[in-house]
């Protein structure tokens, strides 16, 4: 399950919040006094404690060291080692990794049985104010938390959603109006260094009005409304100089196909998709910064239209989409789907569409999306192996869409989680430059099965000149049983395991 911390709960808190805050400023414009309890407020008390030296992770060193796979530092990386070469390349370029807002800095605990669990310094109430603190200066603190996670991590990209960085307001463009100011605060945090967004998405799920979707909504009125709002994120990402767009359709599917018209919505999202495209190429010039989409196959709705790789291309092409979008592949929704990570990977390589990786994994005992943080090195090599063999990504990376544990509360776990989670990547960049090697063990094994082809028969074949005819003279002509090679799945397993040990 994809927890956004735009639960309802959240979501309530800051509409209370600007409520009051609206009342408090209404009251002040018309002449009249404030009550005490909101004097903080208004005083300045509260209002300009936004500390910009307030240091989230006191006890962390400014930058997490490489110390090597020897250390037992838990704020050290173990094979994370930004600028050592990897098959001529820095592992920084290669990997490209990214912090995900909504996980790390929105993710309060909450699932569907419980109520929040952490309680973020950067959700507290400002210094010295313990009333409700104005939501503008808890987004632009949650912002600060941010970039001190990043710079603590060495890493230069993050991704977000429009609704998890600003407050909701009122109207739309209240809202509009918020998401504005933080975009520029963090514009302001991001100018003089290297950090700009990975991509920007739309959160097109959460509020009450996408209950049916959003794009394949019933309702043309809410279809409206998601146009408005991806324009709005699409705004907000160039900005920021964000490299790509990303597109989760978390409610487009359906809850009951029998009240369903699925051609109608199919349509619908096909319609969506090239207006985002024209308005993303045409009018925002980002060619070359290719918009995604991040397959699911279902959770939220029963059934998402993306469901996985192979069915979100043949979607893409039947609308001719094909040339504009990209796949941010997320490890998860692959094993939802009932695939692994690598056969996603591997499928969106050989179609030219991978844009991106939404690194994570499940748990196989729970059946939901729990987005934690991917530490197995054989996955992690095999995905890699896919990335390298397509020469990595850029624009694109790899975006920790993951979260700690319901149970993990201390603000050093969101450390301990994106060192794991960053080393199991780079340990598996490196195990993969073995496995791809072409005069490596699996290589020669994978070669070996497809030698036939070498000759000239299998080259006609594959120039697609050959006809079933002549075919069929061959096949009357051949003596004895067509010749086949042991798979040798045994040996590359056991290859494989000498690599990654
Ligand atoms: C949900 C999910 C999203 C997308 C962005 O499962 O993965 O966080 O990555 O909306
Ligand atoms: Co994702």
């Amino acid at each position: 399950m994809c927890t956004k911390n735009d639960n309802p709960e959240f979501y309530f808190r800051d509409v209370l919040a600007a409520t009051v805050q609206f009342l408090l400023i209404a009251l002040i414009l018309l002449g009249g006094r404030s009550t005490p309890v909101y004097a903080a407020v208004v005083d300045g008390t509260c209002a300009s404690g936004l500390d910009n030296n307030e240091v989230f992770w006191p006890d962390a060193p400014d930058v997490i060291p490489f110390k090597g796979a020897d250390s037992h530092d838990p704020l050290a990386f173990r094979h994370y080692n930004a600028t050592e070469t990897v098959l001529g390349r820095p592992m920084k370029d290669w990997l490209r990794f990214s912090v995900a807002f909504w996980h790390s800095i929105r993710n309060d605990g909450s699932d569907p049985f419980g109520f929040p669990t952490k309680r973020w310094p950067w959700d507290a109430p400002l210094p010295g104010c313990d009333v409700p603190s104005p939501p503008m200066d808890l987004a632009k603190r949650r912002m600060r938390a941010l970039f001190e996670l990043m710079r603590k991590l060495g890493v230069d990209l993050w991704c977000f959603h429009d609704r998890d960085i600003a407050p909701r307001g009122e109207t739309l463009e209240e809202t509009n109006a918020m998401l504005d100011e933080i975009v520029e605060y963090a514009a302001e945090l991001q100018h003089g260094t290297d950090i700009r967004p990975l991509w920007g998405t739309a959160q097109l799920f959460a509020e009450p009005h996408y209950m049916h979707g959003a794009a394949t909504s019933p309702s043309v009125d809410v279809f409206v409304r998601a146009a408005a709002q991806v324009k709005k994120a699409m705004d907000a990402t160039k900005r920021l100089g964000g490299e790509n767009f990303n597109f989760w359709g978390g409610r487009e599917g359906y809850a009951f196909l029998p009240t369903t018209d699925l051609k109608t919505e199919r349509t619908h999202a096909a319609v969506f998709f090239k207006m985002a495209r024209d308005y993303w190429v045409k009018d925002l010039g980002q060619k070359g910064r290719p918009l995604l989409i991040e397959p699911k196959p279902q959770e939220p709705s029963k059934h998402q239209y993306d469901w996985d790789v192979g069915t979100t291309a043949g979607f893409l092409r039947e609308f001719g989409l094909e040339k504009d979008f990209k796949l941010n592949v997320e490890c998860n929704h692959a094993t939802l789907a009932g695939h692994s990570c690598s056969h996603e990977v591997e499928t969106a390589v050989a179609m030219g569409m991978l844009g991106g990786l939404d690194a994570n994994t499940g748990d196989p005992q729970v059946g939901w999306d729990t987005d934690q943080f991917m530490t197995d090195q054989r996955e992690a090599a095999l995905v890699l192996s896919a990335i390298v063999r397509s020469n990595g990504f850029a624009p694109g990376g790899i975006n920790f869409d993951a979260k700690t544990r319901r149970e993990s509360t201390d603000v050093n776990d969101l450390l301990y989680a994106h060192i794991g989670g960053m080393d199991a990547m780079a340990l598996g960049l490196k195990l993969a430059a073995k496995l791809v090697d072409p005069g490596g063990a699996l290589e020669r094994v994978k070669r070996e099965r497809y030698s036939s082809w070498t000759g000239d028969v299998g080259a006609k074949i594959e120039r697609g000149e050959a006809t079933l005819v002549e075919l069929e003279k061959l096949a009357l002509a051949h003596e004895g049983e067509p010749a086949v090679g042991s798979g040798r799945q045994e040996l590359a397993d056991n290859i494989i395991a000498a690599v990654v040990g």
